[in-house]
């Protein structure tokens, strides 16, 4: 790749073989791969050039094993950038701080540079791709310098399956190696699949050279220079100054949202920030559903629920991301690209999500949660009594700053799938899974009822374009204002927002409507006069998905309103529940001056696409307008 245009350079391969060196100093990894093993002409010339640019001290191309990720660890251990956790508590499990300035990801620091502003949309942050690299260069210029540069190949998706894609991450944190080998299917048999084929190039420094003499810090990072740059049109992810999440770990929200987001566009599949779960009733018949919440509004959670109804079981494909695909059935198709979780800890208990608690109970890396006295983590939520002599993410003593947090509020831990008890049997198959349904959901303390199902794909679409949610602590910023995430994508999408409502509504012309997905809107978040849930959520949330798994099979317990289909007096099972008939009335009704109040808004939020905004998404908000004043 030529860093300067983004184009591949034409260098002899003899030459390169002089310029490699690899690590060969005493405490280096003994794993990983050398460079007669990379058969990748393009892949080769890549590394050269960015080991000419950030001038590490060497480099080494990651084999995935498990040798490589003991070496890793150990010598995070070393630099204090891990501490192990007491091993017979939580095995093979670790403990990270980030720096004060790096917690969260930078959504004003990330930029969509597509050749035009336009294709970037209102919704992206955009700079002249030209301007932009020029910039780049001269940040990452030397920027490795006293560091080992890390050759990263991932596959996003089961090996060998035609939905999956190939990336290559280069970085210099030791701690984004480690949590890449968690999050992606990693190492040599994924060079093994790339062949001569081509690959996402996602370059990443944390932007602190050291100079002989210096003192790494355990978490080095650049706060006043962070760059999260996409290039769309060429496919390149350049991160800069952050060790952090979705800003360092570039296999997640950059390539599997944003740049994936642009290759489905053009290619007519969809990458979407949703969870895939499967859910079996009683009698033994399952379905596969996806669903886009905006962060840490409860994915997780629900892509690994234990329902309170009896007999109704869950699986867990994804807890975040989707890549959707029509196949020959004319149905659509989801995997899960990532093969790790990066969950929100704060307020993840045996309550709220024992899959989880039992998923992190080994092989766990955790960022910015407590440290126990025995060793063990801990964070606001997960017991009701904060534990004595606990430190928090600051490393400070619990009893000496009694203010503060033990966990930071984006604090986060990193864990493998295939270790979560209900793991659905399909998430490592190539073929993916059939989709049913489609939730869309936000954080909204009124207006948006409990559950309710559009009545077309177009309306479904609509629906999407409606998502708005109270702010969390995973971004950067005010937390608790409200603000539109059409998708729950607002911060990953790769190209024009309204581009993006057009390449869904065409889905109803790729195949026969009747075989696509059914569209469900949930909200688990509405609150009473007091600040008060109406909903008692989690396990509950079990009957919300018997709704909807009855209403794919269009059973008659819904009623049609201004808004769409609302279950019925009969429609929610609440069997054993307690719930005042206030409440109920509440999150099963239509707020009609709410609703109205609502569809102002959106006519003005809709603006900012402009002439891009689809015009069939207008007529469904006139439509909707309409409706509302008959009633
Ligand atoms: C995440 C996010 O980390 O959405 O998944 O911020
Ligand atoms: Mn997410």
């Amino acid at each position: 790749m030529d860093l300067k245009k983004g184009f591949f350079l034409k260098l002899k391969s003899s030459f390169l073989m002089f310029t490699f060196f690899f690590c060969m100093q005493s405490g280096a990894l003994q794993a990983g791969l050398n460079l007669e093993q990379l058969k990748n002409k393009e892949l080769i010339r890549w590394i050269l050039q960015v080991e000419q640019l950030c001038k590490p001290d060497c480099i080494h191309i990651c084999d995935g094993s498990d040798e490589e990720f003991k070496d890793l660890t150990a010598q995070m251990v070393k630099t204090n950038t891990l501490i192990p956790l007491n091993g017979e508590l939580r095995p093979n499990s670790f403990l990270s701080r980030s720096c004060e300035e790096d917690v969260a990801r930078v959504e004003d620091r990330t930029f969509i540079c597509s050749m035009n502003q336009r294709d970037a949309g209102p919704t992206n942050n955009w700079k002249e791709p030209a301007k932009m690299r020029k910039q780049l260069l001269e940040l990452f210029e030397g920027s490795m310098r006293g560091r080992t540069m890390y050759v990263i190949p991932f596959s996003m998706g089961p090996l060998g399956s035609s939905i999956s894609h190939i990336g290559i991450q280069i970085t210099d944190s030791p701690y984004v190696v480690a949590s890449m080998r968690i999050m992606t299917r990693m190492g040599k048999e994924v060079l093994n699949v790339l062949e001569n084929n081509s690959f996402i190039p996602c370059l990443h420094s944390v932007g602190v050279p050291l100079d002989k003499g210096m003192v790494d810090k355990p978490w080095p990072c650049n706060p006043e220079n962070k760059y999260i740059v996409h290039f769309p049109e060429t496919k390149e992810i350049w991160s800069f100054g952050s060790g952090y999440g979705g800003n360092a770990l570039l296999a997640k929200k950059c390539f599997a949202l944003r740049i994936a987001s642009k290759m489905g566009q053009e290619e007519g599949w969809l990458a979407e920030h949703m969870l895939i779960m499967g859910i079996e009733n009683p009698q033994g018949e399952k379905k596969y559903f996806a669903a886009a919440f905006p962060s840490a509004c409860g994915k997780t959670n629900l892509a690994m629920l234990k329902s309170a109804l009896p007999g109704w079981k869950i699986t867990l494909v994804g807890d975040d991301i989707a890549w959707m695909k029509i196949k020959e059935d004319g149905r659509l198709w989801a995997i899960n690209p990532e093969a790790g979780m990066f969950g929100v800890a704060v307020g993840t208990s045996y309550a709220s999500n024992p899959n989880a608690m039992d998923t992190i109970k080994k092989d766990t890396i955790f960022t910015n949660v407590g440290l126990t006295k025995e060793g063990d983590v801990w964070w606001e939520g997960m017991s009701k009594d904060t534990p004595l002599n606990c430190i928090n993410w600051l490393g400070n003593n619990s009893s000496d700053c009694l203010k503060e947090n033990i966990a930071h509020a984006n604090a986060r831990f990193a864990t493998p799938i295939s270790g979560c008890p209900c793991v659905d049997p399909s998430f490592d198959d190539p073929r993916g899974v059939p989709i049913s349904a489609i939730l869309f959901g936000g954080r909204r303390s009124s207006v948006i009822p409990l559950v309710m199902q559009s009545t077309s794909w177009q309306h479904g679409v609509f629906l999407g374009t409606t998502v708005s949610s109270e702010t969390t602590a995973a971004a950067n910023g005010a937390v608790g204002k409200l603000r539109h995430d059409p998708f729950a994508m607002l911060p990953f999408c790769g190209y024009h927002m309204g581009d993006y409502f057009a390449h869904w509504l065409s889905f109803s012309n790729k195949t026969d409507e009747s075989l696509l997905p059914k569209i469900f809107y949930v909200n688990w978040f509405m609150k009473d006069e007091n600040s008060q849930f109406r909903w008692p959520g989690f396990r509950e949330n079990g009957r919300v998905m018997k709704w909807i798994f009855e209403r794919i099979d269009l059973k008659p317990n819904a009623i049609k309103t201004p808004i769409g289909y609302l279950p019925d007096e009969q429609g929610l099972d609440l069997t054993h529940l307690s719930i005042c008939p206030k409440n109920l009335a509440n999150l099963l009704s239509v707020d009609v001056m709410g609703w109205q109040d609502e569809v102002k808004e959106l006519r003005e939020y809709y603006k900012i696409f402009e002439d891009k905004m689809p015009q069939k998404i207008l007529e469904e908000l006139d439509a909707l307008e309409e409706r509302l004043k008959k009633n």
